[in-house]
């Protein structure tokens, strides 16, 4: 198991990203507290110089595991499931945009609040099908490159599709592609799963990168989550990917980073 932290690379509404703003002073930070990788959170890629990014994280030693795209809809309302088939089609446009540092990097493309909610006068099985029609042309766009994506189970209060793991195994049957699997964030994890551990093991190898945070989304050892028995269970199922924070700047963005990469070492011994 590896680590990793989320920093977006502008800045951005989205509460739980520890690092924003200024990505090569913040860069130097997560390197030298010793992660192994950064989760970049990116809305539209062709507003980055990519060669500049990895450059910097190749300079310190950092690999890019995930690319988080849920600021195109947090900030532009893209979504996968909109019934503005224009908004659709530019949430599939903007996903096959992050094919190429995917690609480079060997970065999972992760779709979160880029599927959208079920908005009014939809009907969920309408937003379902959509939303399976889009992952398959986002994942057969992502193959011949050699990247994946992962669909984040997100707790109620933000979405009303695809809530649970046990949910998004059925989707990633649905989906039918091998690059395409789960994302489970322990957050959402413990509000919405029956258990956690069971849920982990039940996902197993489809298990691509996983999101930790603590029941208040604090660093992991702040709140009420078990992390022994997440961690248990990842070991159990060999889960050789990265463990990636994703929390509240709380206390303040370096305390949360530092007391985070403490305990997810302590940890995965
Ligand atoms: C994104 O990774 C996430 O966990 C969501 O809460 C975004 O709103
Ligand atoms: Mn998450």
């Amino acid at each position: 198991m590896k680590t990793s932290i989320v920093l977006s690379t502008h800045q951005a509404e989205f509460n739980a990203v520890a690092f924003k703003g200024d990505w090569r002073a913040n860069l130097a930070k997560i390197a030298a507290l010793g992660y192994d990788g950064v989760e970049l959170a990116i809305r539209d890629p062709n507003l980055i110089d990519a060669d500049a990014l990895l450059a910097v994280t190749g300079a310190h030693g950092l690999s890019v595991p995930a690319i988080g795209t849920g600021q195109a809809w947090g900030e532009e309302g893209l979504s996968f499931t909109d019934p503005d088939e224009s908004v659709r089609q530019a949430a599939i446009r903007r996903v096959c945009d992050h094919v190429p540092l995917a690609a480079r990097s060997g970065a999972v493309i992760i779709i979160g609040l880029l599927r959208g909610i079920v908005k009014p006068g939809v009907e969920h099985g309408q937003a379902m099908a959509w939303l399976v029609d889009a992952l398959r042309r986002c994942a057969a766009a992502a193959a011949p490159h050699g990247a994946r994506l992962v669909l984040e189970p997100i707790n109620r209060y933000e979405t009303t599709l695809i809530n649970t793991v046990p949910q998004c195994l059925d989707l990633i049957d649905a989906v039918g592609a091998a690059n395409f699997g789960v994302l489970p964030d322990t957050f959402h994890m413990n509000i919405e799963e029956r258990s956690i551990s069971a849920s982990l093991r039940q996902a197993g190898a489809h298990i691509f990168h996983i999101h930790v945070a603590d029941s208040n989304r604090w660093y992991p050892g702040a709140g009420h989550i078990d992390f022994g028995a997440v961690f248990q269970a990842l070991r159990d199922l060999d889960y050789a990917g990265y463990v990636s924070v994703e929390a509240m700047p709380m206390p303040d963005a370096d305390t949360c980073a530092m007391e985070s990469i403490k305990t997810l070492k302590q940890l995965s011994l």
